[in-house]
């Protein structure tokens, strides 16, 4: 494929999406397999769709096509397999100098694999001597606290609570997740605020909101079937306003491949009536600004004895905190908004107009609002601008936190925490008769550190691809080498595999679109999406190789092995009958009430919130307007020098995932060593289009941290700030660039200095 920089003209969505998904069902040798396996995705007896976790329509509905989930299906359901054959063929060695594209693109993992040192080959292995070896390492620590154990976001609610309960029984609260470094700061930052630490918002709020405001979050790519409920509001008359750096396409216009006139007139519907392109680190000084005006407007109101613009029945009656937050604002100048946020006074005016206008807005965000170095206190201000006009608890508004892996929110729901309550582990000693460790554990910038230090020796992993997606990979991954054992409970050949431990294993799992037999039958597991609704899974396809497990299946082998006689917990019974572990669920979490009953009910059931109840759980018993000491983000940093890179995903990618090298929407074909800057930008710095540069992070601990040959894109972006991928700039994020209160890493505000590329600058 060639390199190419062209813009895309095209609507987002449209033919342009039914081509690429097309494309990639060939490559993955599954034209028709793809197709049929698509038509059960999110239906009442199919599988959840493992891409994204924004919900859907009851889960009853037709067919509703999304490329990116298309994608996710296809990576997964791919013809090709990663065999011992082929670990035979390759070293470790060999496989490292790999890309991430082509590591994946070997395809499914078809057996249990352990690291032979002498050969540095992979080499099959027995599921029992598998887990034996794992046993073996765990019970010699001195400490349970040396292990980690990590979660990414696919895991079914069924493997997620037996993995915590195995590792609490073991001993330690250690469990770094991948929500630590996404929307920890809703989880950490929002119960200050409204008591509860998920969104508020149901789809159907969708169908009934005046106004939509969309923060730091890309729902062309990253959640695409939203873009039905935006096309939808926007077709209503809904007023919908974006704050991004980039103009993200989706964000401007859509073509619905579910409208047959749109995409037979080649047609598409506006999405944001306004895009502002806010600096990278600017969202709160936005939402000061509005605030502000919001205020002003009230004061004049009630100066003209007018209709007040704040709703103050609901301040009065649940919130505490208004005249901190008013005395605040009226503190802040106009013309620091304007300098921290890139954006006109008359802007932020226009949609403060807009926001005010409407009787229902819901305010929307994504990762350009949590992974910032003061993640936690900016979702805070995102919360005071809703409670303002009395947007929480009433239909048709709500603060929404659009959720990233599609079950991250359930792998949290039911126990995967390092900070568990004692309400919690009194409920789990209750069930099952076991005292569960009370001391705090790990989360991911902890375990780096404590693993850095030599505190940890065994790390791991059910899903995801950790040593790609931390920051900091000089450090961290010279960290993961010095460990005793590394596990990764996987589908795909991945980094992870890779960068390892002295002894590693690599323990293929089942997919979620494939049927899962255990000893009572077939079985189904159940995910919760972003909208707290909770749905039952089941595959469809037959498993990609007879050699795999479930991931139910694999922590009862693991923690039979590792506990033995001494486990209070019946392993094999909860392996055998998943319907076995909801019980349990339900007898630790009231909330499921009726578990395995609701989930029999096509579409599921709604986890309440108390927030949406107007129910605060929070230490004053009310709703809590917080202050944001300042305008920024980020910490300040001097020179003219300095810009702000933010790493965004491409449109062809699910994480660490690469499925091609071209970000269509952004117009780059065929590479990602790219780095987005605009004209002004690079005038000053003497630079023009197709530059080599490299990114040299202004770091505070005197470590070097360097990108080399990445090209120059230019991208009408905001002044002080550019862009580059995730997860190729990882290495400039250091481990200590993180918010001190959830310590999610800064993946969205790391200072850069640009300079030419030595290779050319000779
Ligand atoms: N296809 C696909 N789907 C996915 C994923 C995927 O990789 N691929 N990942 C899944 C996961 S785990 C997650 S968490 C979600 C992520 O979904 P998103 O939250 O959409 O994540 P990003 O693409 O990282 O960034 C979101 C947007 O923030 C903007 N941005 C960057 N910096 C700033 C800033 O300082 N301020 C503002 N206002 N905006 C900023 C970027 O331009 C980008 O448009 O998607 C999930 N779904
Ligand atoms: N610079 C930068 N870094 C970031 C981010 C960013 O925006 N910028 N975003 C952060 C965010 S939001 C997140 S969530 C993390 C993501 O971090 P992770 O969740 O750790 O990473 P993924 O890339 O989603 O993991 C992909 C791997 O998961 C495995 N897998 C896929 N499906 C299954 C399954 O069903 N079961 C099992 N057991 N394994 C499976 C496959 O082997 C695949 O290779 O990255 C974070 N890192
Ligand atoms: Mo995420």
């Amino acid at each position: 494929m060639t390199n190419d920089i062209r813009p895309y003209n095209a609507p987002a969505g449209g033919w342009g999406a039914l081509k690429a998904l097309g494309e990639h069902l060939v490559e993955q040798g599954i034209p028709i397999k793809g197709a049929v396996t698509l038509g059960r995705m999110n239906q009442p007896e199919g599988f959840d769709c493992p891409g994204c976790a924004w919900p859907d329509p009851k889960h009853t509905s037709s067919f509703e096509f999304c490329e990116n989930g298309g994608k996710a299906v296809a990576w997964e359901a791919t013809a090709k397999r990663c065999t011992p054959e082929f670990f035979a063929a390759h070293t470790v060695a060999e496989l490292s100098s790999w890309s991430d594209f082509d590591l994946e693109m070997v395809g499914r993992l078809t057996h249990p694999m352990a690291y032979d040192a002498a050969s540095d080959h992979y080499v099959p292995v027995g599921w029992d001597e598998a887990f034996a070896t794992v046993a073996r390492h765990l019970n010699g620590l001195p400490d349970p606290n040396m292990a980690e154990f990590y979660t990414s976001g696919r895991t079914s609610n069924e493997a997620a609570f037996l993995y915590q309960l195995f590792v609490r029984e073991f001993g330690t609260n250690n469990f770094p997740d991948c929500s630590n470094m996404c929307h920890e700061a809703t989880s950490v930052g929002l119960p200050h605020s409204l008591g509860v630490g998920k969104g508020t918002c149901l789809l159907s709020d969708f169908d009934k909101t005046d106004c939509i405001f969309i923060f730091g979050q890309n729902p062309g790519t990253n959640s695409p079937r939203m873009m039905t409920s935006l096309r939808n509001a926007s077709r209503r008359g809904a007023t919908i306003m974006s704050f991004n750096p980039f103009r993200e396409r989706a964000l401007e216009r859509f073509q619905s491949p579910q409208s047959p006139v749109e995409m037979a007139t080649l047609t598409s519907t506006p999405i944001s009536a306004k895009l502002y392109q806010v600096r990278v680190g600017g969202d709160v000084a936005v939402v000061k600004g509005l605030m502000k005006v919001l205020m002003e407007a009230d004061d004049a109101a009630r100066a003209d004895e007018l209709p007040a613009v704040l709703d103050w029945d609901f301040i009065k009656g649940h919130t505490t905190g208004i005249e901190a937050l008013t005395a605040d604002l009226r503190a802040t100048r106009w013309e620091d908004i304007v300098s921290q946020s890139g954006l006109a006074r008359d802007d932020i005016e226009y949609a403060a107009r807009a926001y005010m206008q409407a009787e229902r807005a819901i305010v929307v965000y994504g990762m350009g609002i949590t992974q910032h170095r003061r993640g936690a206190q900016s979702v805070q201000q995102l919360a005071n601008l809703t409670l303002l006009r009395g947007h929480i608890g009433r239909e048709g508004a709500g603060l929404c936190p659009v959720r990233g892996h599609s079950n991250v929110q359930g792998d949290r729901t039911v126990g995967i925490t390092e900070t568990p309550t004692r309400e919690f582990l009194d409920r789990l000693e209750r069930r099952f008769g076991f005292k569960p460790p009370s001391q705090h554990g790990h989360n991911v910038v902890t375990a780096l550190e404590a693993m850095k230090d030599g505190k940890v020796k065994v790390f791991f992993a059910i899903g995801g691809n950790f040593v790609s997606a931390i920051p900091d990979w000089e450090v961290t991954r010279a960290a993961l080498r010095k460990l005793d054992l590394t596990v990764q409970v996987s589908t795909k050949l991945n980094r992870s595999h890779l960068v390892h431990g002295r002894d590693a294993l690599i323990l293929p799992c089942l997919g979620r679109t494939e049927i899962d037999v255990q000893a009572t039958g077939p079985q189904s597991v159940t995910v919760e999406d972003s909208m707290s609704m909770v749905h039952a899974s089941a595959g469809r396809n037959a498993p990609a190789s007879e050699h795999l497990r479930s991931e139910p299946a694999i922590v009862a082998g693991i923690a039979r092995a590792t506990l033995g006689a001494r486990s209070v917990v019946d392993w094999e019974s909860f392996a055998a009958d998943y319907d076995l572990i909801r019980d349990a669920i339900e007898d630790v979490f009231p909330i499921f009430q009726g578990y395995n009953a609701r989930i029999r009910i096509p579409g599921g059931f709604h986890l309440t919130s108390n927030a949406r109840e107007r129910i605060w759980a929070t230490a004053s018993g009310k709703a809590n307007f917080l202050v944001f000491d300042g305008l920024g983000e980020d910490p300040p940093q001097d020179g003219l020098d300095v810009l702000w890179l933010t790493t965004v995903r491409s449109h062809d990618q699910y994480n660490t995932t690469i499925y091609s090298m071209s970000d269509r929407y952004r117009g780059v074909f065929g590479q990602r060593d790219v780095v987005f800057l605009n004209e002004q930008e690079m005038e000053r710095r003497g630079l023009q289009a197709d530059d080599r540069v490299d990114l040299i992070t202004q770091s505070t601990d005197g470590v070097e941290r360097r990108l080399s040959n990445f090209r120059i894109v230019p991208y009408a972006f905001p002044n002080g700030s550019c862009a580059a991928y995730y997860p190729e700039a990882n290495p400039l994020v250091p481990l200590y660039s993180h918010d001190p209160m959830s310590f999610t890493p800064s993946f969205k505000a790391i200072p850069i200095r640009i300079s030419r590329s030595c290779a050319e600058a000779v």
